[in-house]
């Protein structure tokens, strides 16, 4: 990062969920005071707006398989050249969503300034589903496979060459609801996923090492994709998706707090804040403290 030089990019993107309200995810996050934060901190915050998506009820879903795949295929293709100029601009890119199908986007765009880059995906799900695997047909479910290289090649092509990632390059945290299809890619693969057993029995400080180890090793770039319902949903009620049994408070600061000692981090997004489900906006501002933990912020 250059001239501790932060560019903010908001796409309100909910085309990738069932439930409307994650297009707020921007808004949220701002209105929870997000350029302060990061002010606040030494950092020049440069926010870019959001990107412009289309509204599903003036659309058809096309697909039932992989809903609204067209328009999520030109907003991600407008996403990546975003993040692609950001990171050419010497910035450092930080996304807001809007539902996890954004990251289809980031990723593609920030992956042409590397060689091999690592990937850190907090989620209580995998996002692994590709059309023929998903229960539902929403994309916001197939981001990591879509990266990975698996799925329609109108996705896994959007911004560059099929794949973005290595499966060995990729850590899952937080996992604690897998479709079938899913499990099955992910022992065949060798993807490494932390789920929620792992952090109860390691502790996150021991699984954030071993995370860091993997996405390091070989590596010369290392992406933060983190969806909210990785937190438990007492501490991040706000998402489309929420699962008992998460991450707690502590143990996501914690989690960012070593991601930031580390340095490691060359692009991030926090996603799938949804403002119609939250209470008095405490999911977005767990999303601002979790980005002032990654991005230094320290008690003492
Ligand atoms: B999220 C589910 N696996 O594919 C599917 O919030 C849920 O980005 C996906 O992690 C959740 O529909 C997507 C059942
Ligand atoms: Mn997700
Ligand atoms: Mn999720
Ligand atoms: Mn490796």
């Amino acid at each position: 990062m250059r001239n501790n030089e932060i560019a903010m990019v908001g796409v309100p993107m909910d085309l990738g969920a069932d439930r409307r309200g994650v297009d707020m995810g921007p808004s949220a996050i701002r209105y929870a005071s997000v350029k302060e934060k990061l002010a606040g901190l030494g950092y020049r915050v440069k926010d870019l707006g959001n990107l412009v998506v289309p509204t599903p009820e003036s659309m058809d879903a096309g697909e039932n398989k992989l809903k609204y795949m067209r328009e999520i295929t030109a907003v991600s293709r407008e996403l990546a050249e975003t993040t692609d100029q950001v990171v050419q601009s010497g910035c450092f890119p930080l996304i807001l969503g809007g539902d996890h199908s954004i990251a289809i986007g980031s990723i593609a765009g920030v992956a042409r300034h590397h060689k091999r880059m690592g990937v850190i995906w907090f989620d209580a799900h995998g996002d692994l589903n590709t059309s023929k695997t998903s229960p539902s047909g929403n994309i916001h479910g197939m981001p990591l496979a879509i990266s990975l290289g698996w799925g329609h090649p109108d996705l896994v092509n959007i911004g560059g060459v099929s794949p973005k990632l290595r499966p060995e390059d990729v850590v899952i945290i937080g996992a604690r609801q897998l479709d079938e299809g899913e499990r099955t890619l992910i022992r065949e693969q060798g993807i490494h996923v932390f789920t929620m057993h792992d952090i109860d029995r390691m502790g996150m400080g021991p699984v954030m090492e071993e995370a860091l180890q993997i996405v390091t090793d070989g590596t010369d770039g290392v992406h933060l994709s983190l969806d909210l319902d990785s937190l438990d949903p007492v501490d991040a009620p706000g998402v489309g998706t929420p699962v008992a049994g998460g991450i707690t408070y502590r143990e996501s600061h914690l989690a960012m707090e070593i991601l930031a000692e580390t340095g490691v981090l060359t692009s991030a997004e926090f996603v799938e804040v949804n403002p119609i489900l939250d209470h008095g906006n405490r999911t977005a501002k767990a999303a601002v403290a979790l980005i002032g933990s990654v991005f230094g912020e320290k008690v003492l």
